[in-house]
């Protein structure tokens, strides 16, 4: 056994209450270097009583380690533990204070989960579990009021560019709800609506006024109204990284320099704050200045912005808060943003936009989850037939082991956004492949997001082009895939198993880009068969009982002498399923 493999240590996503009665212990050992590993788990004040070994899953694999896991109630909430790794005949232990050819005696220097405080777990909104969200730029959504259209609005449909104006609004959301609600979508995140002279609105003058443009603060209220009558929850697009160059006070902060009140509301590096030569002398987004960064810390300025985020879920009872360049704020600013928000809505879901590793904030004390961008990345190269089985398996594994149970549940899942090119431009707009895609993200652990429009075959590479008008004549949306994105929705809101169920792969093979994976709970077992190539693919796979029928189309599949061979089409698929 290669013992530098070996990893866990008692805290984090290695050791962590799931919920008030359950601890998840994790522990990582080289890939396919061990055969079990055990937690061997008791009180440290009565061990001999509640001593249990417990076998431990083999829960993900990337590609140089083996990850495995166990839930264990403790009979008193405290836990004292160490784990063994077995071998051939070879036996080793791991525990707090080091490794141990021979079983140590207990419980000193054993791993401690001290004790189980329900005020310390890390809850998620449940709501979130069963969530299709579905991401609106409204700007580009739909024109409910052309009265409120600013200035060069173009006409529907052309070329966007960095500052075109389409003059989509509020009231072009409701006036589409029920094209929502037929897909089956029961969650919206909007990107922000708030006053700003830009048409992303990512530049904000006013952090309670909805922008007159989009409509007033009342259809605001009113939209939200609606969404929740349909059963559809709304969160809105938190920008607190950084406001407009026009915020009054950073523009007191131009007029009076240093002697400015606000001057300490942002990161002024030299007065006069300024913009010399494209380099501002404040801190910005970027480096652009007409975004000047925040200075959370300071408790004006956090007592400004906390307050919008109560403001808006007590005036429109708000269902959570997407968080605009969130890794770039301060984690007092966000533990206390958690605290104000779910004093305000028990149940809002928090999401910050982070591209990378976000576990320092999803301990239970910040976020719920975050936009999974590494998710999306790793999904379209797979498909865009970038890499095989293999390697698709270890990414996805990976991406599991990064984060404890309750954020894996709710992670926002989307395959693009208004940051990246569109979901059928990555994948060479072959629909066969957006499909497999699509059938994985609405298959998968997490909660999915659809990007406006990618239901209907929008196309656009990198921003702008992927912030296109949407499109409403029937005739040019594509149904055939607006129908197909209702299916797999569909699919996934009848049955918990695709929604919570353990996740494994059946098939990852190296070159080789087809897999098989697996969803299942105690009442539902599914298995996914993907040829993901341009050739007619059979994929066989040992399965032992014959009560196995299509999802879609119901009919039995029995497997012949153990097997179950299934024949599919290039880039086809088959979701097969048994009741437990
Ligand atoms: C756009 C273009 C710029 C152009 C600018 C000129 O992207 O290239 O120079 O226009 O006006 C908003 C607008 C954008 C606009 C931007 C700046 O939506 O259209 O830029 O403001 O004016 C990183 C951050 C991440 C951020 C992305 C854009 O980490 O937080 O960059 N995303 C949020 C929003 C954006 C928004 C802003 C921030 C600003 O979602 O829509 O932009 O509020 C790697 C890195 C990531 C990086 C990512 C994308 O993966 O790991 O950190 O994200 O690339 O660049
Ligand atoms: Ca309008």
């Amino acid at each position: 056994m290669l013992r530098e493999a070996i990893y866990h240590v008692p805290r984090d996503k290695w050791a962590y209450a799931y919920d008030p009665s359950t601890i998840h212990l994790r522990v990582r050992t080289k890939r396919d270097d061990v055969e079990r590993v055990s937690a061997l788990t008791g009180d440290k004040y009565d061990w001999q009583r509640t001593f249990v070994e417990i076998a431990m899953q083999k829960a993900a694999s990337d590609e140089l380690f083996d990850y495995w896991d166990a839930a264990v109630k403790p009979k008193y909430k405290r836990l004292s533990y160490i784990f063994k790794f077995t071998a051939g005949s070879e036996s080793i232990y791991i525990l707090d204070n080091g490794l141990s050819m021979t079983p140590p005696i207990p419980v000193a220097g054993y791993y401690e989960f001290p004790y189980i405080h329900e005020i310390d777990v890390f809850k998620v909104p449940e709501w979130a579990k069963e969530a299709i969200f579905y991401q609106i730029m409204p700007e580009r959504f739909a024109n409910g009021d052309p009265s409120n259209d600013p200035k060069g609005t173009v006409t529907w449909g052309s070329n966007p560019t960095r500052s075109t104006y389409f003059g989509g609004d509020l009231k072009g959301i409701m006036d589409h709800l029920d094209y929502l609600v037929d897909i089956g979508i029961n969650a919206i995140y909007l990107t922000p609506i708030f006053l700003s002279p830009s048409y992303h609105k990512y530049d904000t003058i006013d952090y309670k006024r909805v922008d007159p443009h989009f409509g007033s603060n009342e259809d605001l209220k009113l939209l939200v109204k609606q969404c929740h009558d349909k059963g559809i929850r709304v969160i809105l697009d938190a920008v607190f990284n950084h406001c407009s160059e026009q915020f009054p006070q950073f523009q007191d902060v131009l007029k009076n320099g240093g002697k400015s009140k606000y001057a300490d509301w942002f990161h002024i590096n030299t007065f006069p704050a300024e913009v010399k030569d494209g380099i501002p002398s404040y801190d910005t987004f970027g480096f652009f200045g007409n975004m000047p960064k925040f200075n959370t810390a300071n408790p004006e300025v956090k007592q400004y912005l906390l307050d919008v985020a109560q403001y808006w879920i007590q005036e429109i009872q708000l269902d959570g808060w997407r968080l605009d360049v969130a890794n770039e704020i301060d984690h007092h600013f966000w533990r206390d943003f958690r605290r104000v928000v779910k004093e305000a809505n028990p149940d809002a879901y928090i999401v910050g936009e982070v591209w990378s590793d976000s576990l320092n904030w999803l301990m239970g004390d910040q976020f719920d989850s975050v936009m999974n961008y590494p998710f999306a990345d790793k999904v379209v190269q797979f498909f865009s037939g970038g890499m095989d089985g293999y390697a698709f398996a270890n990414s996805m594994g990976s991406l599991v082991m990064r984060y404890p149970q309750q954020t894996n549940e709710v992670v926002f899942n989307m395959l693009c956004s208004h940051d990246t090119p569109r979901l059928l431009t990555r994948l060479d707009n072959d629909k066969r492949r957006m499909k497999l895609a699509v059938v994985f993200l609405f298959t998968y652990m997490g909660t999915p997001c659809i990007f406006y429009g990618d239901e209907i075959g929008l196309t656009g590479q990198n921003d702008p082009d992927c912030r296109k008008s949407m499109e409403w004549d029937a005739s040019k949306q594509d149904r055939e895939l607006y129908d197909f994105y209702k299916l797999m929705i569909n699919l996934r809101k009848a049955h918990a198993a695709l929604r919570e169920g353990r996740f494994r792969f059946l098939k990852a093979d190296k070159n080789d880009p087809c897999i098989i994976y697996e969803r299942s709970d105690d009442r539902i077992h599914y298995t996914i068969w993907m040829n993901n190539t341009a050739e007619k693919r059979t994929l066989t796979h040992p399965m032992d009982t014959s009560d196995w029928r299509d999802a879609l189309s119901d009919v039995k599949v029995a497997p012949d002498k153990g097997m179950m061979n299934i024949s599919l089409d290039p880039y086809g698929f088959r979701i097969l399923f048994r009741q437990l």
